[in-house]
């Protein structure tokens, strides 16, 4: 039997170009060798504000370069979290098995809270229902980009304590992360990681930049001080992003790049950077242009969802019933 894969993105603005080759390349690549189950996950979107026309847009947007990124209906799952009712449910079981002390240590809550006069409830117990999310499918492994290992590790932290308490009812996930591309940092500041809800747009690049406006926004990239394109991420991490993600576009080595620029100048780097990037996501835009255009996503969603309701209403039960908890009205019977 297959193992089993599941992850999740937030449709929190349009997918960022460190989304990309962090999360879904990745995701594409192991849909043949794994089981896999993908999810837009609107509930975590919604630990921030959303407005509802805009959130409504971008799960499908979220939905369509995923697939126009190449994952296929016919090998995975793809569905929206807010679907498939098991999640909630779980996530309110995780919300009670995880302590208030361990949610205040994750350093994502912290980041995000930093500055706020007021945060919601859900963000801060945002984590619980990532576990949710991944202890519903029994995954073996969660691909995911390095910011998101210490809520990995909460998960498996959960699914212990849950299995010790009231004997084994979930699987313990592995992290899965990728060496390089883990971390794609923001064009405007290199110690900042690439992110779509960066109020900056010049900081990242979306899928849905134009060709112009990747070109703009990678002449804007800050560099380091010097003159010569040489990979130092500790002395340089700002070239040292930009060569990581020439690498990952253009499908060659760190020192392939290098070598390629020796006594070449920042300026021509820049310039056959930003075309690396437009031909990587170009095909991505267009796939995913017609699938908005024909509506196709629609179908491959609902199908998701009740693939996803079949495996995770088994598993809720599991829980359930392991615990005590009522379920007169069996997860399993209710029908989407
Ligand atoms: P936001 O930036 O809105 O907080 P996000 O993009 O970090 O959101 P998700 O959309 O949920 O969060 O992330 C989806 C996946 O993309 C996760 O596995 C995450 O680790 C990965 N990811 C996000 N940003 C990067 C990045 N800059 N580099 C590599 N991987 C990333
Ligand atoms: N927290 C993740 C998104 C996410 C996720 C998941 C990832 C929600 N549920 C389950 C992997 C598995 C993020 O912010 N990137």
């Amino acid at each position: 039997m297959k193992k089993r894969v599941f992850s999740g993105i937030q449709p929190s603005g349009i997918l960022t170009l460190g989304n990309y080759l962090g999360a879904i390349k990745r995701f594409v690549e192991m849909q043949d060798e794994y089981e896999a189950f993908y999810c837009v996950v609107d509930y975590h979107a919604i630990t921030v504000p959303q407005a509802p026309e805009t959130l409504r847009s971008q799960i499908a947007h979220t939905a369509a370069f995923m697939l126009g990124a190449g994952l296929d209906p016919e090998k995975m799952t793809l569905f929206v979290q807010s679907d498939v009712p098991a999640h909630t449910q779980l996530g309110w079981i995780m919300e009670c098995t995880a302590s208030f002390g361990e949610l205040s240590r994750m350093t994502q809550f912290k980041e995000k809270s930093e500055g706020k006069e007021s945060v919601s409830g859900g963000l801060f117990t945002y984590p619980a229902l990532m576990a949710a999310d991944i202890l519903l499918y029994d995954a073996d492994g969660v691909p995911v980009g390095d910011d998101q290992k210490q809520h990995v590790e909460l998960c498996r932290d959960l699914a212990e304590r849950f299995n010790s308490r009231f004997g084994k009812v979930f699987k313990v996930p592995e992290p899965i992360i990728g060496e390089t591309g883990a971390r794609i940092m923001s064009l405007q500041d290199p110690h900042k990681k690439m992110s779509k809800s960066d109020p900056n747009p010049a900081g990242y690049i979306s899928l849905g930049d134009s060709k112009d406006e990747i070109v703009k926004k990678v002449k804007r990239a800050v560099t380091d001080s010097g003159r010569e394109v040489a990979y130092d991420p500790e002395g340089k991490p700002a070239l040292a992003n930009l060569i990581t993600i020439f690498s990952h576009c253009a499908g060659k080595t760190i020192d392939e790049i290098v070598a390629a620029y020796d006594g070449k100048g920042y300026a021509e780097f820049k310039r056959d950077l930003a075309e690396a990037v437009v031909e990587a996501i170009t095909p991505v835009q267009e796939k995913h242009d017609a699938l908005i255009a024909d509506g196709s996503f629609v179908q491959i969603l609902i199908d998701g969802a009740r693939r996803a309701h079949e495996v995770s209403s088994r598993v809720l039960k599991r829980a359930k019933e392991a615990m005590g908890l009522s379920v007169l009205l069996d997860p399993e019977a209710v029908r989407l």
